[in-house]
């Protein structure tokens, strides 16, 4: 049986990898971090209870910043792969902890690399590196790939590049079995709430339903290709099952606004919804409300910019050209983006109905 080991176990990518491997027969150890608060809510599904005897998924506490702790876990588990997905995710806060995300998302993959190196698994152990479009940035080429020039426009972007760099030298100084995926934006009803997509489908749902009135947002034009996670953990999977370690863009090929996702997410309830005035003035207005479950008032005002939610510097355009992994790891996404938004917003409104109690009010 082999034996998988992930870094940011409880993340959106780190719960459907979990599953993934877990069919396939893996043993899953998962490294989480320990909170004043439940932080299980993704991977509860899979959790077995420690005391039965034959646990094929074992959750373990650490941190990407112990580099002791690391090693020891590694050291014990002694697995075949390891899947570093651990990482302060979010661009936008990245600027508010610059130094943290350096610490972790540039270093956590270095802490890694060096234990497996000096407990000597380096022909045992795989490594799958979590990097990122966002290491493409400012736009240099359209759609980006392999070769294209790397131009990070976030503390995340620049830690993301040295976490890139750094398996890269690992794999060509050791020889080291290490892959970096470079995936654009993914997507799903675990997405984390802050992230756009989301903040999105969450807003429509509670709008529709009458517990929210206005969606705030920041940078409306930004294009992003977005993906499902549950397409995307398979290709992290196929990666390190190839015969030679190599890098690959991970990407659906197709890229839409800010603004259309909003569209798109408020139509899959029978919402259209216009966007008139410019800049910080634009807002986002009912223009017409089919589905009489969530009739809205024509010309009411859904959506307005908050310019807080924008970035010092913005990654304004990403469109990934997946050729190489279509063809070396013959992975297609099965997901496109109409499917994605029917089902986060199809999630999210289930998840608003059924927080609403007998009273009409939500519980958070
Ligand atoms: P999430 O934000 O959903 O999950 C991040 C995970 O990292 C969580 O489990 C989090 O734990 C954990 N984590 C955060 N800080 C630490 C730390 N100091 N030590 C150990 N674990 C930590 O991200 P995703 O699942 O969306 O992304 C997975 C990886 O892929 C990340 O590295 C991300 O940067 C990268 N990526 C994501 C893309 C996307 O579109 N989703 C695209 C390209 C790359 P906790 O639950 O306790 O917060
Ligand atoms: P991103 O994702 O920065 O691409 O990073 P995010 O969803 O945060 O932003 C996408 C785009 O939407 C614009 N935007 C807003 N973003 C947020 N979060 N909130 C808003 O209110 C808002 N309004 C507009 C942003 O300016 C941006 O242009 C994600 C993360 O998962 C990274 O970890 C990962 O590496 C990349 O995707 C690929």
């Amino acid at each position: 049986m082999k034996k998988a080991l992930i870094t940011g176990v409880t993340g959106q990518d780190g719960a459907y990898l979990s599953e993934l491997l877990l069919k396939k027969g893996y043993e899953v150890h998962g490294i989480k971090r320990r909170s004043s608060l439940f932080n299980t809510d993704r991977i509860d599904h899979l959790y077995q209870d420690p005391h039965e005897k034959s646990i094929h998924f074992k959750l373990h506490y650490g941190d990407l910043s112990d580099s002791m702790n690391l090693s020891r876990i590694i050291s014990e588990i002694q697995p075949d792969e390891i899947y570093n997905l651990g990482a302060m995710s979010h661009v936008k806060v990245s600027f508010d902890t610059p130094e943290y995300t350096g610490n972790i998302d540039g270093l956590g993959i270095l802490r890694i690399l060096e234990a497996v190196r000096l407990l000597g698994f380096t022909r045992k152990t795989r490594i799958y590196q979590a990097s990122s479009s966002e290491l493409f940035g400012k736009v240099q080429e359209v759609p980006q790939n392999e070769n294209t020039p790397f131009y990070p426009r976030s503390p995340y972007g620049v830690a993301k590049l040295y976490g890139y760099w750094i398996s890269v030298n690992y794999r060509e100084a050791y020889k080291m079995f290490v892959c970096n995926g470079i995936l654009f934006n993914h997507e799903s009803p675990l997405r984390g709430e802050t992230f756009v997509t989301r903040k999105i489908t969450r807003a429509v749902a509670r709008i529709a339903i009458g517990v929210q009135k206005i969606l705030y947002l920041g940078n409306l034009n930004a294009k992003r290709d977005w993906g499902h996670a549950k397409d995307y953990v398979e290709a992290m999977w196929l990666m390190l099952q190839q015969d030679t370690p190599e890098d690959y863009v991970i990407a659906t090929g197709v890229s839409t606004s800010i603004r259309e996702f909003v569209e798109m997410a408020f139509l899959e309830l029978g919402i259209q919804v216009n966007f008139a005035g410019e800049g910080i003035e634009e807002v986002g207005f009912v223009s017409s409300s089919s589905n009489p479950n969530f009739k809205l008032p024509k010309g009411e005002v859904v959506v307005r910019i908050d310019p807080g939610y924008k970035r010092l510097t913005e990654v304004d355009h990403l469109i990934g050209d997946a050729s190489k992994c279509q063809k070396k790891l013959g992975w297609n996404p099965r997901y496109n983006i109409k499917t994605l938004v029917k089902e986060m917003v199809q999630a999210d409104l289930e998840l608003v109905q059924k927080n609403i109690n007998m009273r009409g009010e939500i519980k958070e």
